[in-house]
């Protein structure tokens, strides 16, 4: 048994007024309820610093840039990973990053229990648009603050299990998670804003929203024999819902804990990474029974090709 206690650590709403400060606090908070529960590792949504600013439209850099953290850790996270190394708990969060080339990525960072940084990664699939859209309820300006992630999906070592991340849209993407299947992985960790209503079919209800969601999750775990850890920012930030729906999924494809609320909430389960081994070597053993030799298209090509009539 290789057992892994695990916090989801659930935001709920970021004004656009609120401080990263008073952030990097509620995050802080969570992770000394997590210690408190036995957790080795806390995981926090994407763009956890902040509001989900792509809904805003800004049009001058200066206004972009003040969402960006240009160093990690920040003089605002500093205290958090400080708390962290304290109480010896490893932690990930999403933040928006600004290199020192000038380039703009929505990333997020892996520690060990020192509070040592093991891994980064940026998002690959970025949804939404570049401009403006009046076509839309509310705007989803990913495409215009970010570029798509240089990073691949990486899986690191860390406190004796295999660990890879991946960000919000990335989860609805098999190819997401079977490239770190490929590379072993056991414990993925995902954080998510995904807004309560689709910005351009006001009927499709929450309740799809977050079957979606959790469909998506619990088949890339399944699928791949890997826990995964998806954790929300949720709730209403400056009239702007986002869904909760934090879980953690097991190597077997099932819930085994749910968010109740909208708020800052802890999720913990003691995850055994040796758990993701019947999976690995039997149905998904993948060096038996993959056939790459038939799936050259999945990198040949983006859009769909329909057969000639
Ligand atoms: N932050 C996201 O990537 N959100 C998308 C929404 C726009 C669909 C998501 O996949 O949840």
């Amino acid at each position: 048994m290789r057992e892994l206690v695990v916090g989801a650590a659930q935001l709920g709403p970021i004004q656009k007024a609120d401080s990263r400060a008073d952030v990097a606090a509620r995050m802080i908070a969570l992770l000394e309820k997590a210690a408190a529960r036995g957790c080795g590792l806390v995981v926090f949504p994407e763009l956890s610093l902040t509001t989900f600013f792509p809904r805003w439209l800004f049009e001058e850099r200066a206004e972009v840039d003040a969402w960006f953290e240009r160093e990690m850790p920040s003089a605002a996270t500093r205290p958090l990973f400080d708390r962290a190394r304290e109480l010896g708990v490893a932690i990930s969060f999403g933040y928006a990053e600004l290199t020192p080339e000038g380039r703009r990525f929505n990333a997020s960072i892996l520690t060990d229990r020192t509070g040592a940084i093991v891994g980064k990664y940026r998002k690959v699939h970025l949804p939404g648009h570049s401009e403006f859209d009046p076509e839309r309820a509310f705007q989803h300006l990913e495409k215009r603050y970010f570029e798509p992630g240089d990073l691949g999906f990486p899986v690191w070592r860390n406190m004796g299990a295999l660990m890879g991340m991946m960000i919000c849209n990335d989860r609805r993407w098999p190819e997401a998670y079977r490239v770190m299947g490929l590379q072993g992985v056991e414990l993925i960790l995902l954080g998510y804003n995904t807004p309560s209503v689709n910005s351009q079919n006001s009927a499709e209800g929450l309740e799809k929203r977050l079957y979606h969601s959790e469909l998506s999750v619990c088949a890339g775990a399944y699928q791949n024999a890997a826990w995964v850890v998806a954790v929300a920012k949720a709730g209403d930030e400056d009239g702007h819902p986002l869904m909760g729906g934090s879980v953690i999924v097991d190597p077997d494809g099932f819930v085994v804990a749910r968010a109740q609320t909208e708020e800052d909430e802890l999720l913990v389960h003691a995850c055994d990474m040796d758990a993701t081994r019947f999976g690995k070597t039997t149905i998904f053993d993948f060096a038996r029974h993959r056939r790459p030799e038939h799936y050259g298209r999945i990198c040949a090509q983006t859009g769909a090709e329909i057969p000639e009539e």
